[in-house]
Protein backbone atom coordinates (compact mmCIF):
# COMPACT_ATOMS: atom_id res chain seq x y z
CA UNK A 1 0.00 0.00 0.00
CA UNK A 2 1.71 3.18 -0.57
CA UNK A 3 2.31 5.72 2.05
CA UNK A 4 -0.10 8.67 2.73
CA UNK A 5 1.07 11.75 1.74
CA UNK A 6 0.90 14.65 4.51
CA UNK A 7 2.04 18.61 4.68
CA UNK A 8 4.45 20.04 7.26
CA UNK A 9 3.71 23.83 8.16
CA UNK A 10 6.90 23.86 9.99
CA UNK A 11 10.07 22.04 10.80
CA UNK A 12 9.91 19.42 13.33
CA UNK A 13 12.42 17.77 15.15
CA UNK A 14 14.68 15.00 13.65
CA UNK A 15 13.51 12.99 16.20
CA UNK A 16 9.82 13.17 14.67
CA UNK A 17 11.29 13.15 10.74
CA UNK A 18 12.92 10.15 11.15
CA UNK A 19 9.13 8.47 12.37
CA UNK A 20 7.43 10.94 9.95
CA UNK A 21 9.14 9.94 6.71
CA UNK A 22 8.85 6.07 7.52
CA UNK A 23 5.63 5.61 7.68
CA UNK A 24 4.26 9.27 5.30
CA UNK A 25 5.18 10.84 1.95
CA UNK A 26 6.24 14.15 3.45
CA UNK A 27 5.77 17.17 2.03
CA UNK A 28 7.76 20.47 3.72
CA UNK A 29 5.65 23.51 3.18
CA UNK A 30 7.81 25.74 4.83
CA UNK A 31 10.74 24.95 2.44
CA UNK A 32 8.95 26.46 -0.46
CA UNK A 33 9.50 29.72 -1.82
CA UNK A 34 6.54 30.20 -3.34
CA UNK A 35 4.14 28.53 -0.87
CA UNK A 36 0.87 28.71 -3.72
CA UNK A 37 3.14 27.40 -6.57
CA UNK A 38 4.41 24.03 -4.31
CA UNK A 39 0.78 23.93 -2.54
CA UNK A 40 -0.86 23.70 -6.56
CA UNK A 41 2.38 21.16 -7.43
CA UNK A 42 1.83 18.94 -4.39
CA UNK A 43 -1.57 19.73 -2.80
CA UNK A 44 -4.10 17.28 -4.84
CA UNK A 45 -3.01 14.24 -2.94
CA UNK A 46 -2.34 15.49 0.60
CA UNK A 47 -4.52 13.96 3.09
CA UNK A 48 -2.77 15.49 6.88
CA UNK A 49 -1.12 18.70 7.92
CA UNK A 50 1.43 18.31 11.02
CA UNK A 51 1.20 22.00 11.98
CA UNK A 52 2.57 24.15 14.61
CA UNK A 53 0.25 25.94 17.56
CA UNK A 54 1.61 29.54 16.22
CA UNK A 55 1.29 28.62 12.54
CA UNK A 56 -2.24 26.51 13.05
CA UNK A 57 -3.91 26.30 9.65
CA UNK A 58 -5.87 28.65 7.14
CA UNK A 59 -9.10 27.92 5.29
CA UNK A 60 -7.53 28.98 2.60
CA UNK A 61 -4.33 26.28 3.16
CA UNK A 62 -6.89 23.94 3.93
CA UNK A 63 -8.87 24.44 0.93
CA UNK A 64 -5.83 24.47 -1.27
CA UNK A 65 -5.92 20.26 -0.22
CA UNK A 66 -8.90 18.88 -1.35
CA UNK A 67 -8.33 15.29 0.23
CA UNK A 68 -7.00 16.73 3.80
CA UNK A 69 -8.64 14.73 6.48
CA UNK A 70 -6.90 15.61 9.31
CA UNK A 71 -4.81 18.30 10.87
CA UNK A 72 -2.24 17.88 13.71
CA UNK A 73 -1.02 20.37 16.09
CA UNK A 74 1.68 20.54 17.48
CA UNK A 75 0.80 22.38 20.73
CA UNK A 76 -2.02 23.06 22.79
CA UNK A 77 -2.91 25.94 20.88
CA UNK A 78 -5.82 26.10 18.01
CA UNK A 79 -6.31 29.76 17.87
CA UNK A 80 -4.57 29.71 14.67
CA UNK A 81 -6.39 26.43 12.74
CA UNK A 82 -9.98 27.71 11.23
CA UNK A 83 -11.91 25.32 13.52
CA UNK A 84 -15.14 26.08 11.98
CA UNK A 85 -13.85 25.82 8.08
CA UNK A 86 -12.35 22.14 9.83
CA UNK A 87 -15.61 21.55 11.29
CA UNK A 88 -17.73 22.10 7.98
CA UNK A 89 -15.34 20.45 6.23
CA UNK A 90 -15.55 17.10 8.42
CA UNK A 91 -11.55 18.02 8.70
CA UNK A 92 -10.74 16.50 12.21
CA UNK A 93 -8.19 18.56 14.27
CA UNK A 94 -6.01 17.39 17.20
CA UNK A 95 -3.57 18.86 19.16
CA UNK A 96 -1.32 18.27 22.37
CA UNK A 97 -2.46 19.17 25.41
CA UNK A 98 -1.16 18.31 29.49
CA UNK A 99 2.04 17.06 28.15
CA UNK A 100 3.47 20.80 28.22
CA UNK A 101 1.38 22.46 31.22
CA UNK A 102 4.32 22.14 33.57
CA UNK A 103 7.05 23.76 31.23
CA UNK A 104 4.48 26.39 30.27
CA UNK A 105 4.10 27.03 33.76
CA UNK A 106 7.83 26.63 34.97
CA UNK A 107 8.70 29.70 32.08
CA UNK A 108 5.88 31.69 33.61
CA UNK A 109 7.65 31.57 36.85
CA UNK A 110 11.31 31.99 35.32
CA UNK A 111 9.89 34.95 33.76
CA UNK A 112 8.26 36.46 36.72
CA UNK A 113 11.07 35.60 38.70
CA UNK A 114 13.38 37.45 35.88
CA UNK A 115 11.10 40.09 35.68
CA UNK A 116 10.91 41.19 39.75
CA UNK A 117 14.67 40.31 40.36
CA UNK A 118 16.36 41.68 37.62
CA UNK A 119 18.00 38.37 37.14
CA UNK A 120 18.88 39.47 33.01
CA UNK A 121 20.50 42.74 34.59
CA UNK A 122 22.30 41.34 36.95
CA UNK A 123 23.70 38.39 34.51
CA UNK A 124 24.83 41.53 32.34
CA UNK A 125 26.12 43.20 35.24
CA UNK A 126 28.30 40.34 35.81
CA UNK A 127 29.78 40.36 32.41
CA UNK A 128 30.36 43.39 31.71
CA UNK A 129 32.67 43.77 34.11
CA UNK A 130 30.61 46.19 36.53
CA UNK A 131 30.21 44.26 39.53
CA UNK A 132 31.75 46.34 42.05
CA UNK A 133 31.90 49.29 40.13
CA UNK A 134 28.12 50.39 39.59
CA UNK A 135 25.30 49.11 42.69
CA UNK A 136 22.50 46.29 41.03
CA UNK A 137 19.67 47.90 42.14
CA UNK A 138 17.25 46.45 44.79
CA UNK A 139 14.54 44.23 42.94
CA UNK A 140 10.91 42.96 43.66
CA UNK A 141 10.30 39.67 46.14
CA UNK A 142 8.43 37.39 44.80
CA UNK A 143 7.28 35.02 47.58
CA UNK A 144 4.30 35.71 49.71
CA UNK A 145 2.95 38.31 46.95
CA UNK A 146 -0.69 38.72 45.64
CA UNK A 147 -1.07 36.72 41.86
CA UNK A 148 -3.81 37.51 39.88
CA UNK A 149 -3.94 34.66 37.27
CA UNK A 150 -6.14 35.11 33.93
CA UNK A 151 -7.13 31.69 32.92
CA UNK A 152 -7.38 28.87 35.11
CA UNK A 153 -7.83 25.67 32.57
CA UNK A 154 -4.51 23.20 33.00
CA UNK A 155 -1.26 25.85 32.31
CA UNK A 156 -3.38 28.02 34.82
CA UNK A 157 -3.72 25.70 37.62
CA UNK A 158 0.07 24.37 37.01
CA UNK A 159 0.93 28.11 37.33
CA UNK A 160 -1.00 28.87 40.40
CA UNK A 161 0.26 25.72 42.27
CA UNK A 162 3.89 26.97 41.58
CA UNK A 163 2.91 30.75 42.65
CA UNK A 164 1.20 29.09 45.78
CA UNK A 165 4.64 27.14 46.93
CA UNK A 166 5.63 30.42 46.81
CA UNK A 167 3.70 31.65 49.48
CA UNK A 168 1.84 33.34 47.54
CA UNK A 169 -2.27 34.81 47.83
CA UNK A 170 -3.83 33.48 43.99
CA UNK A 171 -6.91 34.71 42.82
CA UNK A 172 -8.11 34.25 39.06
CA UNK A 173 -10.30 35.42 36.17
CA UNK A 174 -11.85 33.04 34.02
CA UNK A 175 -15.27 32.89 32.25
CA UNK A 176 -16.72 30.50 34.65
CA UNK A 177 -15.55 29.61 38.16
CA UNK A 178 -13.39 26.47 38.16
CA UNK A 179 -15.19 24.13 40.62
CA UNK A 180 -12.11 21.63 41.15
CA UNK A 181 -9.70 24.64 41.96
CA UNK A 182 -9.74 25.83 45.49
CA UNK A 183 -8.28 29.75 44.23
CA UNK A 184 -10.71 32.27 44.72
CA UNK A 185 -12.74 33.30 41.29
CA UNK A 186 -12.66 36.85 40.60
CA UNK A 187 -15.29 37.67 37.82
CA UNK A 188 -13.93 41.04 37.49
CA UNK A 189 -10.63 41.48 35.47
CA UNK A 190 -10.47 44.73 36.59
CA UNK A 191 -10.66 43.93 40.19
CA UNK A 192 -8.43 41.69 39.84
CA UNK A 193 -5.70 43.36 38.27
CA UNK A 194 -6.09 45.70 41.10
CA UNK A 195 -5.89 43.59 43.68
CA UNK A 196 -2.51 41.79 41.84
CA UNK A 197 1.02 42.92 42.51
CA UNK A 198 1.52 40.16 39.51
CA UNK A 199 -0.53 39.16 36.85
CA UNK A 200 0.00 36.25 34.51
CA UNK A 201 -2.42 35.50 31.57
CA UNK A 202 -2.70 32.00 30.19
CA UNK A 203 -5.95 32.25 28.49
CA UNK A 204 -6.39 30.87 24.84
CA UNK A 205 -6.16 33.22 22.32
CA UNK A 206 -8.46 33.58 19.47
CA UNK A 207 -11.48 36.77 18.96
CA UNK A 208 -12.78 35.92 22.51
CA UNK A 209 -9.48 36.93 24.59
CA UNK A 210 -8.20 39.32 22.06
CA UNK A 211 -6.82 42.60 23.97
CA UNK A 212 -8.26 41.43 27.01
CA UNK A 213 -5.34 42.72 28.87
CA UNK A 214 -5.87 46.16 27.58
CA UNK A 215 -5.04 49.75 28.65
CA UNK A 216 -7.34 49.79 31.74
CA UNK A 217 -5.91 46.39 32.89
CA UNK A 218 -2.82 47.95 33.00
CA UNK A 219 -3.77 51.01 34.59
CA UNK A 220 -5.17 48.82 37.37
CA UNK A 221 -2.22 46.30 37.72
CA UNK A 222 -0.49 49.95 38.82
CA UNK A 223 3.43 51.12 38.92
CA UNK A 224 4.20 48.38 40.95
CA UNK A 225 2.62 45.74 38.82
CA UNK A 226 4.31 42.88 37.13
CA UNK A 227 2.75 41.41 34.09
CA UNK A 228 3.45 37.82 32.67
CA UNK A 229 2.17 36.35 28.81
CA UNK A 230 2.67 32.79 28.28
CA UNK A 231 -0.45 32.44 26.59
CA UNK A 232 -0.58 34.26 22.68
CA UNK A 233 0.64 37.59 21.88
CA UNK A 234 -3.19 38.40 20.87
CA UNK A 235 -4.27 38.73 24.36
CA UNK A 236 -2.21 41.86 24.93
CA UNK A 237 -3.07 45.14 23.27
CA UNK A 238 0.85 45.70 22.95
CA UNK A 239 0.35 49.27 22.27
CA UNK A 240 -1.02 50.19 25.66
CA UNK A 241 1.69 47.45 26.79
CA UNK A 242 4.65 49.03 25.53
CA UNK A 243 2.97 52.47 26.13
CA UNK A 244 2.67 51.40 29.89
CA UNK A 245 6.13 50.20 30.29
CA UNK A 246 7.17 53.29 28.87
CA UNK A 247 5.75 55.66 31.08
CA UNK A 248 6.35 53.18 34.10
CA UNK A 249 2.35 52.87 34.57
CA UNK A 250 3.35 49.46 35.46
CA UNK A 251 6.64 47.96 36.55
CA UNK A 252 7.62 44.95 34.74
CA UNK A 253 6.65 42.62 32.06
CA UNK A 254 8.00 39.05 31.26
CA UNK A 255 6.95 37.96 27.78
CA UNK A 256 7.33 34.84 25.73
CA UNK A 257 4.73 35.36 23.44
CA UNK A 258 4.01 37.95 20.98
CA UNK A 259 1.71 39.69 18.23
CA UNK A 260 4.01 39.15 15.13
CA UNK A 261 6.22 36.48 16.28
CA UNK A 262 9.45 36.41 15.17
CA UNK A 263 9.24 39.58 14.09
CA UNK A 264 8.27 41.41 17.62
CA UNK A 265 7.25 45.12 17.74
CA UNK A 266 11.16 46.49 18.06
CA UNK A 267 10.21 48.92 20.22
CA UNK A 268 10.20 46.23 23.09
CA UNK A 269 14.01 45.90 22.38
CA UNK A 270 14.40 49.32 24.01
CA UNK A 271 12.42 49.21 27.15
CA UNK A 272 14.85 47.62 30.07
CA UNK A 273 11.94 46.59 32.20
CA UNK A 274 10.69 44.05 30.38
CA UNK A 275 12.39 40.01 29.77
CA UNK A 276 11.49 38.58 26.26
CA UNK A 277 11.62 35.15 25.44
CA UNK A 278 11.26 33.44 21.82
CA UNK A 279 7.65 31.55 22.55
CA UNK A 280 9.98 28.57 24.37
CA UNK A 281 7.45 27.62 27.32
CA UNK A 282 7.11 24.02 25.94
CA UNK A 283 10.48 24.03 24.82
CA UNK A 284 12.09 21.50 26.57
CA UNK A 285 13.26 18.19 25.15
CA UNK A 286 11.18 16.69 27.30
CA UNK A 287 7.61 18.17 26.96
CA UNK A 288 8.41 18.63 22.85
CA UNK A 289 9.25 14.71 22.69
CA UNK A 290 6.09 14.27 24.30
CA UNK A 291 4.34 16.81 22.02
CA UNK A 292 5.84 15.03 18.77
CA UNK A 293 4.88 11.54 20.06
CA UNK A 294 1.04 13.03 20.57
CA UNK A 295 1.09 14.67 17.19
CA UNK A 296 2.49 11.19 15.35
CA UNK A 297 -0.07 8.88 17.51
CA UNK A 298 -2.62 11.40 16.37
CA UNK A 299 -1.89 10.76 12.99
CA UNK A 300 -1.22 7.41 13.19
CA UNK A 301 -4.56 6.43 14.72
CA UNK A 302 -6.45 8.33 12.08
CA UNK A 303 -4.74 6.59 9.43
CA UNK A 304 -5.31 3.44 10.80
CA UNK A 305 -9.35 4.32 11.45
CA UNK A 306 -8.84 4.50 15.32
CA UNK A 307 -10.23 7.01 18.04
CA UNK A 308 -8.04 9.92 17.78
CA UNK A 309 -6.04 10.38 21.12
CA UNK A 310 -6.77 14.03 21.47
CA UNK A 311 -9.20 15.23 19.16
CA UNK A 312 -10.31 19.07 19.87
CA UNK A 313 -12.63 18.72 16.20
C1 LIG B 1 4.54 25.71 21.09
C2 LIG B 1 2.24 26.64 21.79
O1 LIG B 1 5.66 26.52 21.27
O2 LIG B 1 1.15 24.82 22.74
C3 LIG B 1 1.04 25.86 22.12
O3 LIG B 1 -0.06 26.28 21.75
O4 LIG B 1 2.15 27.73 21.30
C4 LIG B 1 3.58 26.13 22.14
O5 LIG B 1 3.57 25.08 23.00
C5 LIG B 1 4.21 25.67 19.68
O6 LIG B 1 3.01 25.08 19.37
C6 LIG B 1 5.33 24.96 18.92
O7 LIG B 1 5.32 25.39 17.68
Amino acid sequence: MSKPEILLAGPYPEWDMVDLEDRYVVHRLYEASDRDAYLKDVGANIRAIATRGELGASAELMQSLPKLEVVSVYGVGTDAVNLPHARENGIRVTNTPDVLSEDVADMALGLLLSAARLIPHGDAMVRSGLWGKTAMPLVTRVSGKRVGVVGMGRIGQAIAQRAAAFGCDIRYFSRNPQTQVSFSHEPDLIALAKWSEFLVVIVPGGDATKNIINGKVLEALGPEGILINVSRGSTVDEDALIAALRNRAIKAAGLDVFLNEPTIDPRFLELDNVVLQPHHGSGTVETRRAMGQLVRDNLAAHFAGKSLPTPVV
